[in-house]
């Protein structure tokens, strides 16, 4: 060989090895777009949060009334025991992170000593009228760590100025003193029910105002109603999301109450919705809304479909566990908690899509040549994954997200485990902050003659979906987006066992 091709050939060489070492920096792919109307990143917090507790608690406590007349005598406010370090607590161990507490009912009754009303705990034998239930949740709250939101009804069946212009005027200085007393609130909850007052007039609400005073004095607030603007009531008080649940809604000339969108608008959301507006599931543990001694908590059972129907479906569940006539969240509804919190950690605490041999998606924005990585990730990959592959999904991180390139509306994602698993529950999350996308997906599986089987087929996903499926045992799940209303952006894929209530669908 002549010294000059041995010359040619040993730089190529060098070059080859060099260009090895020292790959050519390639620019990251870029994020996708957002699509549609998009989680300020207070309601993104705000649904992250899954499960708060709500806790209805006033006069009706000591009287077994739903909806208090205004006339009680304050004095019939007497809690013997109350504690609401117990409360916070029995939310913190059963893994609620809010607690919204009713400081003003239907029947005007303030749990604080609101200037604007004569007809308050101040007014009460309880403590000498020196008790201050609001103070001491929000403080218990701030101690747990607990976030603190509170339910002011607009409708009062007890304030003289109700029916009239200036009713307005005192139920917005009202706001405004608990939200400069007891901040930060991280939900104001406002009920469209407006029946008539004591002088037998029904008052205008001014909404715009009522909202607008809310945010200033408390910028973080989810604001619930009917048509939000932070959260949206689900349409019934069952504690069932629709299966179609879209976070978007149309509230252009609608209020809350009767001028509210019908009740399956508000359970699936608008499809081409403008507005960000994600359904919350109310709905109480008990048959009322307040304690009563003859009544009693539901089952796990009933509790965990309440779960998969609420937070399984796009929603978050507002639970409301009422405190009894001492002031304390009776132990049988404390004791159910724990149980329906051990049933969750039963289901949840083991993903099986974390021990996966291989998870392939596909297609993916990627960074390097397709022939590098192809387009699976192995716990054996010596190539650190690129960021929006298919190991997004299963990184435990909520930041991360397995992404299509912007013309890909539909594609899959498939499992495959080293041995057979079993499960009948899919959990699949989007990324929510760059909007709602998938329209239909449906879940296989193979069997053991390497055929494909769907053991589901469903609509949206949105933040969260817990697809309930029959027990299957296999060692390929494949997860396809049949339709996606811009390119695929999916934040988690999970596997998860249930013991506690084996029925699917
Ligand atoms: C309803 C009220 O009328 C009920 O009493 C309860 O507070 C529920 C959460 O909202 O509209």
């Amino acid at each position: 060989m002549k010294k000059t091709s041995l010359l040619l050939i040993l730089c190529l060489l060098g070059i080859f090895l060099y260009a090895q070492k020292h790959p050519p920096k390639v620019k990251p792919a870029d994020p996708p777009a957002p699509y549609g109307p998009v989680p300020t990143p207070a309601q993104v917090e705000w649904q992250k949060m899954e499960m708060n507790l709500f806790c209805h608690f006033g006069p009706n406590t000591f009287t077994g009334l739903e909806w208090g007349e205004g006339t009680e005598t304050e004095d019939i406010f007497n809690p013997t025991a109350l504690d609401c370090n117990q409360w916070v607590s029995v939310a913190k161990n059963a893994g609620f992170q809010g607690i919204i507490l009713t400081a003003k009912h239907h029947d005007g009754f303030c749990l604080w000593p609101n200037p604007q009303s004569r007809h308050t705990v101040r007014q009460s034998a309880w403590r000498n009228g020196k008790g201050d239930v609001l103070k001491e949740l929000s403080e218990a709250c701030k101690r747990g760590g607990v976030k603190f939101g509170i339910y002011i009804s607009p409708w009062d069946r007890n304030a003289p100025t109700y029916g009239t212009e200036k009713y307005n005027k005192v139920f917005l200085k009202t706001l405004r003193h608990a939200h400069k007393h007891y901040g930060p609130i991280f939900e104001q909850w406002f009920d469209g029910a407006n029946g008539e007052g004591p002088n037998g007039k029904r008052q205008v609400y001014d909404w715009k105002r009522f909202n607008a005073q809310t945010l200033k004095l408390q910028p973080n607030a989810v604001i619930f109603s009917d048509v939000g603007p932070g959260c949206r009531w689900v349409g019934n008080e069952e504690g069932t999301c629709g299966r179609t649940c879209w976070s978007r809604l149309d509230i252009e000339g609608l209020e809350p109450g009767k001028n509210a969108p019908s009740q399956d608008t508000l359970n699936a959301g608008n499809y081409n919705g403008a507005c960000w507006i994600p359904a919350e599931t109310d709905v109480s543990i008990r048959p009322g809304w307040f304690w009563r001694e003859s009544e009693h908590p539901k089952s796990v059972q009933e509790l965990l479909r309440i779960y998969y129907n609420s937070v399984g479906r796009n929603s978050l569940l507002l639970l409301n566990v009422p405190p009894d006539n001492r002031g304390l969240i009776p132990a049988e509804d404390s004791l159910r908690l724990m149980e329906f919190r051990a049933a969750l950690d039963s289901i949840f605490a083991h993903d099986l899509a974390k021990d996966v041999k291989t998870i392939c998606v596909s297609n993916f924005r990627r960074i390097h040549k397709p022939d590098q990585t192809g387009n699976c990730y192995s716990w054996r990959n010596t190539v650190f994954p690129e960021p929006y592959c298919g190991f997004s999904l299963i990184d435990g991180d909520d930041n991360t997200y397995w992404c299509a390139d912007d013309t890909i509306t539909n594609g899959w994602v498939e499992i495959q485990f080293y041995e057979p698993k079993t499960f009948n529950r899919v959990m699949l999350q989007e990324y929510i902050p760059l909007g709602q996308r998938v329209e239909r997906f449906h879940v296989e599986v193979e069997d053991d003659n390497g055929n494909w089987r769907t053991i589901a087929s469903e609509t949206t996903i949105g933040y969260k979906r817990i697809v309930l499926t029959e027990t299957v045992t296999t060692k390929k799940v494949r997860i396809v987006i049949d339709k996606s209303r811009a390119c695929i952006v999916l934040n988690r894929v999970g596997l998860f066992m249930d013991n506690v209530l084996l029925e699917g669908n």
